[in-house]
């Protein structure tokens, strides 16, 4: 995504990893590599998206040959670069496991894969509230062992600082190697779901797009427009009727519902039915829910509840969806994502709303790919 931006982190210089360890989970070794972050400085209140972050290029495992790897989570918490105590006053905004980017460009790792899958460049997002992901148990994102992977991060801090303090983050990642495996996982890929308001009319550009008019919102409330958070006024895109849209939008003070029917290239362009098997998200303070509503049937998918700190500064608890047996989710039916904001402060706040979805990737076929490739 366009908001974690390479200028963002690029100033930054990496330090150490350790990998290889090996804990183990009922029968089969799940191996951890663990990533360090380089120290930032923190000297003030940040908002989301606002503060310092730094990035850090790794692999999964040291080998020479390319193994078959399942990723299936990880962990993020952020540490005092002195003290090395867990840091409790600023917070990670968002972390992110992804391939190398210009490597992902260069050289796809799905081609690596014989084409088999369909995961992006991006694998985990941790956000605010949710620093920890664990697919459910029997599956996992499948990898090539010598595919250079990069973990960023960026950080938030509520409180003004007196004193600046350096912090630095910490990510453990956890997979299997498939040969160690007696069972096979089943696979999966993300997608994110970004929720995009109708830019407001007198923020100079055209509103009232009729995508929201046309929906049927059961008589709630919803906002039709907003105004366009200014630190995000150059990411604004058209949708695909050609209206003006945002995905980083500023909330007045009061309750707000937002809704957006997800284009066909949000979720939409899957190469297949499928099922969804997790979820998690990412909002901004003063949220109160996001959720995954399928129109054609008119029933929820999922509704992720929030918890906000006493002061609203930041997010506590943000619900993720975890299943085995997974939801359905169609090509040809329409979906929406709905989040609601109570701003009870006396400004405008901003705010984004987007889900990770997890799906299962059905194209994936292992003793044929093992094969192909000799592996
Ligand atoms: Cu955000």
């Amino acid at each position: 995504m366009k908001f974690w931006s390479a200028t963002s982190f690029g100033l930054l210089v990496a330090c150490l990893s350790f990998s290889g360890n090996a804990v183990h989970a009922g029968e089969e070794p799940l191996h951890t590599v663990d990533v360090t972050s380089a120290s930032v400085v923190i000297d003030r209140a940040y908002k989301s998206m606002e503060g310092p972050g730094g990035l850090k290029k790794f692999k999964l495992a040291q080998d020479e040959k390319p193994e078959l790897l399942w990723v299936t989570g990880g962990k993020v918490e952020l540490f005092n670069a002195g003290t090395k105590t867990k840091q409790s006053k600023a917070q990670v905004c968002h972390a992110n496991l992804r391939f190398d980017p210009r490597q992902f460009e260069a050289h796809n790792p799905n081609a690596d894969l014989k084409h088999m899958t369909n995961q992006q460049v991006k694998l985990f997002s941790f956000v605010e509230g949710q620093p920890e992901i664990r697919l459910p148990k029997g599956f996992g994102i499948p990898v090539l062992s010598t595919k250079l992977f990069e973990f960023n991060f960026g950080t938030m801090n509520p409180a003004e600082t007196k004193q600046p303090f350096s912090i630095q983050a910490g990510a453990t990642f956890q997979y299997f190697r498939d040969s160690e495996l007696k069972q096979e996982l089943k696979p999966l890929f993300m997608r994110i779901v970004s929720m995009k308001v109708p830019v407001q009319k007198g923020a100079g550009h055209p509103a009232n797009c009729p995508m929201l008019k046309e929906a049927d919102f059961n008589d709630e409330e919803t906002e039709d427009t907003a105004a366009p958070a200014e630190q995000s006024l150059k990411t604004i895109n058209k949708n695909e009727s050609g209206y003006e849209q945002a995905y980083h939008w500023m909330v007045p003070p009061g309750r707000h519902t937002y809704h957006y029917r997800l284009e066909k290239n949000n979720l939409r362009n899957l190469p297949f039915d499928t099922t969804i098997h997790y979820i998690n998200a990412h909002l901004h303070p003063l949220a109160e829910f996001i959720e995954l509503r399928d129109v054609t049937t008119g029933k929820s998918l999922f509704k992720g509840r929030v918890k906000n700190s006493k002061d609203g500064a930041s997010i506590t608890k943000l619900d993720s969806f975890s299943s085995k047996k997974g939801m359905p989710i169609y090509r040809d039916h329409e979906y929406e994502l709905v989040c609601q904001y109570n701003n009870t402060t006396g400004h405008d706040i901003d705010a984004m709303a987007l889900m990770f979805v997890y799906l299962l990737d059905k194209n994936f076929d292992r003793a044929r790919l093992k094969s192909l490739m000799n592996i």
